[in-house]
């Protein structure tokens, strides 16, 4: 058996009933054998792949929070410290309640490879709560923050782990979370990223996500003589993520027709008008549905199936192992060409190798969707000046962060005559950068 089977044997033995972490490691073991197998010995001599798919430290602590009715709630919080080899454990937290050790754990370990691929000296964590934010007033979700900050402060610093937003988590959790912060370790400091623009927050972090997966698109198919002009395009989701995608695609000729949330998908022919979908998204935190009822020609459909739609470029930009085998044939019989992940891990491995199969260029999440992470790095590089920059300065570097990162996967897919595998390129070229840290710092 191979080194990265046994070590893949034994995440499955050693973490039972996790299958999304086991999911993200075996897809990154299956990518990194043709690196491991020629330095076998060495690596195998360090432990490097036993210590890389450990975390260095998880935190799990119980959150109790008054709700208003009086009674009081409690839910689960965590904090997956992966790895810190290249950094400070850096990444979001989610809030959804699907939210356990075994989805943190993986979004976890996407992290130490996605931050890896920004250059910047970021290391890789996760964390979050099975709190459910929807319906909640802003008082219980202030209640919530306040107790879960209470607990995790002891554990983050601007130095240490710095958190962000995710799923459930945005301006507003994250004001309240830094305002908790700030009261009980009395510091004034970078310690969350994503904050408000007048206490410390970037221009275009709120942006970057969506517009790094268009940044991206745009290199894969520059790279394969095409562009987005006159693209037909379906986002899915209709969050952060999926919200700036849509407008970075649509600034760029694009036509978007598509986007859904967890209760069904809305089509609209004449391109999605966003004015109306941030109203009801950002302001009244209300359903997708709504958008039906507010454009005309536009119509909305119960349940899953997105895929149906006829698009040339898909981006599934809502959540894991949202689209399977049947959804990638669907698209690749329609002549769908690109599948670029907004989000993290929403094609299955399945649907993945299928769509490779059929030709589709297809960038995986931590490639794609690493602009989020790399203006959070930014964030906190204009924190530690005391300055800001503008957001031209910003979205220049964003943009320049993207265009290396496909170099980047392009180019280690090409070291190891796997061309257009960009699934292969970023888990290569993410290991290589923290396996050289790592075995520089020594057994740690
Ligand atoms: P948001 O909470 O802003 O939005 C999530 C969207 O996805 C909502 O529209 C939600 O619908 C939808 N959704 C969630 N679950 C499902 C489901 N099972 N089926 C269909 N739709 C669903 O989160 P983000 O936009 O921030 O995150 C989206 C994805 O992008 C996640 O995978 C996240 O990890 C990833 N990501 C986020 C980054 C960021 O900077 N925010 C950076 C990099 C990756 P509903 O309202 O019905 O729940
Ligand atoms: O998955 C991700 O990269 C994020 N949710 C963003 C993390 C961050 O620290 O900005």
């Amino acid at each position: 058996m191979s080194y990265t089977e046994e070590v893949y044997e034994r995440v499955v033995a050693q973490n039972p009933g996790e299958p999304e972490f086991h999911q993200a490691v075996k897809e990154v073991l299956d990518s990194l054998k043709v690196v491991i197998d020629r330095n076998e010995e060495k690596y195998r001599s360090l432990s490097i792949l036993e210590r890389l798919v450990e975390p260095e430290r998880i935190i799990s602590f119980r959150v109790p929070w008054v709700d208003d009715n009086g009674t009081v709630q409690v839910n689960k919080g965590y904090r997956v410290q992966f790895n810190s080899a290249i950094g400070p454990y850096k990444g979001g937290l989610r809030f959804h309640p699907t939210v356990n050790q075994s989805i943190l754990k993986f979004l976890g370990f996407e992290q130490v490879f996605k931050n890896s691929l920004t250059g910047l000296p970021i290391g890789g964590g996760k964390g979050g709560s099975n709190f459910n934010p929807k319906g909640k007033s802003d008082r219980e979700v202030m209640a919530f923050c306040q107790s879960f900050m209470t607990e995790l402060c002891k554990y983050i610093g601007a130095d240490t782990d710095v958190p962000a937003g995710d799923i459930g988590v945005g301006g507003r959790e994250i004001g309240y979370l830094f305002g908790q912060y700030k009261r009980v370790r009395d510091l004034y400091e970078g310690v969350l990223t994503g904050k408000g623009l007048t206490y410390g927050g970037s221009l275009i972090r709120t942006e970057a996500t969506g517009y790094g997966v268009v940044y991206i698109l745009n290199e894969l198919m520059k790279d394969h003589n095409d562009s987005l002009n006159g693209k037909t395009v379906v986002v899915t989701g209709s969050g952060n993520v999926a919200i700036y995608a849509v407008q970075k695609a649509t600034q760029l000729g694009a036509k978007v027709v598509a986007m859904c949330d967890s209760n069904g998908y809305i089509y609209d022919p004449n391109g999605i008008n966003l004015d109306v979908v941030k109203d009801i998204k950002e302001v009244k935190r209300g359903r997708i549905k709504e958008y039906a009822d507010r454009v005309e020609g536009a119509t909305y459909t119960e349940g899953v199936g997105i895929w149906n739609i006829k698009c040339d470029v898909y981006l599934p930009c809502a959540t894991q192992n949202e689209l399977d085998v049947d959804g990638v044939k669907t698209l690749v019989a329609n002549g769908c060409k690109y599948i670029v992940e907004g989000a993290n891990m929403p094609t299955t491995r399945e649907a993945t190798e299928c769509a490779m199969d059929n030709g589709i260029l297809f960038l995986p999440g931590k490639a794609a969707n690493a602009g989020g992470v790399a203006t959070s790095a930014l964030e906190m590089s204009q924190n530690s000046q005391r300055l800001s920059w503008t957001s031209e300065e910003v979205d220049a570097k964003l943009h320049q962060i993207m265009v290396d990162i496909y170099a980047k996967i392009s180019d280690a897919a090409k070291r190891y005559d796997l061309t257009d595998n960009y699934v292969a390129g970023a888990n290569i070229a993410g290991f290589e950068k923290v396996v050289d840290a790592m075995i520089a710092q020594g057994i740690v």
